[in-house]
């Protein structure tokens, strides 16, 4: 099978590259310059109407969307490697509804932070009011994370799975949004088994 993804250093490619080398799958890549604005010219959006990365060409098919990307990844790859629960298991629809809530509930809020406060955001866009709200959503959704992961390291029990990787890769960037994870102890803790992983030091170096 063939698979490239199209990428960028440091961003929403950058776990799904992250999931690429946890699970040993060969692949190549392709290193768009979004400044210059390969992403926007028309043979990328062929693949991607959006005119965003990633992108992962699977024997000539693209397929967009991080979440359902690695979501393909963990089907295709990921139960042999054991890092993804079997499709008629009751673990694979946990690992459904974390990764899938992460990247649209918990996801969906961070953006309306990023839009009421980020520097990267247009001033007269920013709104204090809706930031401190939406601030207190997230905190909220991580207590909920935490809580699943009071009495177990990892999101599906004893052992590392493409679902913690997912789940930790947003929860992370939303530390770097100015979203606090001090009042959660399980969810720091398991985030520094995160980033100890070989593949996650690998995908961000
Ligand atoms: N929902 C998309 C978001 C992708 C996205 O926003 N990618 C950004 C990089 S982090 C991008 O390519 N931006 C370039 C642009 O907007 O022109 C996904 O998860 O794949």
């Amino acid at each position: 099978m063939s698979l490239t993804l199209y990428a960028a250093p440091m961003s929403s490619a950058t776990p799904v590259l992250c999931a690429l080398i946890e699970l040993d799958v060969p692949h190549d890549t392709v290193m768009l310059d979004l400044a210059a604005g390969d992403q926007k010219r028309p043979e990328y959006l062929a693949l991607n109407p959006n005119g965003v990365v990633p992108t992962l060409v699977v024997d000539g098919t693209p397929l967009f969307e991080a979440i359902a990307i690695m979501q393909w990844l963990g089907d295709r790859y990921g139960v042999d490697r054991g890092l993804w629960p079997a499709a008629d298991s009751p673990d694979r629809l946990t690992a459904l509804s974390w990764t899938t809530w992460v990247y649209v509930t918990y996801g969906g809020a961070l953006q309306r932070l990023n839009s009421a406060q980020s520097d990267r955001v247009d001033p007269s866009l920013h709104h204090a009011p809706l930031a401190k709200h939406t601030l207190g959503e997230l905190d909220a959704m991580l207590a909920r994370l935490d809580t699943r992961l009071s009495d177990r390291p990892y999101l599906l029990g004893e052992h590392y799975s493409l679902a913690d990787l997912i789940v930790a890769c947003v929860v992370a960037y939303s530390t770097y949004c100015g979203v606090s994870i001090d009042a959660h102890p399980q969810v720091q803790a398991w985030l520094q088994r995160f980033y100890a992983r070989d593949a996650y030091r690998k995908a961000w170096s």
